[in-house]
């Protein structure tokens, strides 16, 4: 009844931003993002008649009834566990990440992902990959990408029930071997405004939503080939444009969500810069400050000699295709 897994965070190539649905997590567009190797969550969880209660410890805190975290997040997708399972045990869970938590490095992607693995182990659900999928997209929308290793996209779905909505892995993670992301953090502080709640206001308010809608099909096919052709300019001008398409979407939110520092600004100019020289890199930058560079393993040293002479990094991390998760055999309690 014990489980541990071990999930890394999927970057987005082409952003998911804004729901159709908020209590089954549906998407409004289909999205493509990145499995990454080096930042991992670690999470073991137990399902047992000791438990008199749900116990939720994240990076060596409690989080108890009445937080966010506990009530909206665990105790949700643990009732949805607890139905699957047609159980009424109550369980604890334990999670470690090696990175910072809503910083904007997809922690809830890699989270979820642990949750929904260990839970299908511990609680003997018998998921394949794609209910897997399914089922960690209802703890959190990206979260389903993470269930797959390489370059993954979400299907958005049609279906109002989610059960077309899941991610398929396009490439493996030794597909493109070359492919490097240098993810720049510019501060490791706790962002001010969730991803649930900025997407669910700028669907809401910004008046260039449609055109997000309009033009994202495009963007995916565009991802798709470049990923599938290894062709490194297409993805990377793609990803790039469409991130700087979400930003808009959130600049044009009321009240704005502006999640950049100066500093994301300024590695954002410098990657324009070297690209206009010669040195081709791309930027994404996710719900949060940090700027994650996309390079080739070629250009990976000179770009490493650059990031690090930008005054104000708090931390830089060069992350590689990564694989889906694991179970193991070391639990965390
Ligand atoms: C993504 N983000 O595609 C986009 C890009 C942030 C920017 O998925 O409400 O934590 O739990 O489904 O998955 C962040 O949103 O939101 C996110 P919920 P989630 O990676």
């Amino acid at each position: 009844m014990k489980a541990t897994a071990i999930a890394h965070p999927n970057i987005a190539l082409v952003k998911y931003w804004g729901k159709r649905d908020e209590k089954l997590i549906l998407p409004q567009n289909s999205s493509i993002g990145l499995t990454t190797d080096c930042l991992s969550v670690k999470t073991t969880l137990e399902f047992a008649r000791k438990y008199k209660k749900d116990i939720l410890i994240l990076d060596d805190k409690e989080f108890k009834k009445g937080s966010k975290e506990y009530d909206k997040y665990f105790q949700v997708f643990l009732d949805k566990l607890r139905n699957l399972a047609k159980t009424k045990l109550r369980a604890k869970a334990v999670s470690q990440s090696n990175f910072p938590k809503a910083a904007g490095l997809a922690s809830s992607s890699a989270g979820f992902a642990a949750f929904a693995a260990a839970a299908n182990n511990s609680l003997n659900l018998g998921l394949n990959a794609q209910q897997l999928s399914i089922l960690a997209r209802q703890g959190s929308g990206s979260a389903c990408r993470s269930v797959f290793g390489g370059f993954v996209e979400w299907k958005k779905g049609e279906r109002k029930d989610g059960s077309d909505s899941f991610a398929v892995q396009i490439v493996d993670e030794n597909y493109w071997p070359d492919f490097r992301m240098i993810i720049c953090l510019t501060s490791k502080k706790e962002k001010k405004i969730k991803s649930r709640t900025g997407m669910a206001q700028t669907v809401k308010t910004s008046p260039f939503y449609d055109g997000w809608l309009k033009t994202i099909n495009d963007d995916l096919i565009k991802v798709r080939k470049g990923i599938l052709k290894r062709d490194f300019s297409l993805l990377g001008k793609t990803a790039e444009e469409n991130c700087l398409k979400m930003h808009a979407l959130m600049f044009s939110t009321k009240p704005a969500i502006i999640y950049w520092n100066p500093t994301t600004l300024k590695i954002i100019q410098k990657v324009i810069d070297w690209r206009e020289n010669g040195l081709e890199s791309y930027f994404t930058i996710d719900a949060g400050p940090q700027v994650k560079i996309l390079c080739q393993k070629k250009n990976l040293p000179e770009i490493l000699k650059r990031v690090k002479k930008i005054a104000g990094l708090k931390d830089i991390i060069i992350a590689k295709p990564g694989p889906g998760p694991k179970i193991v055999k070391t639990h965390l309690f």
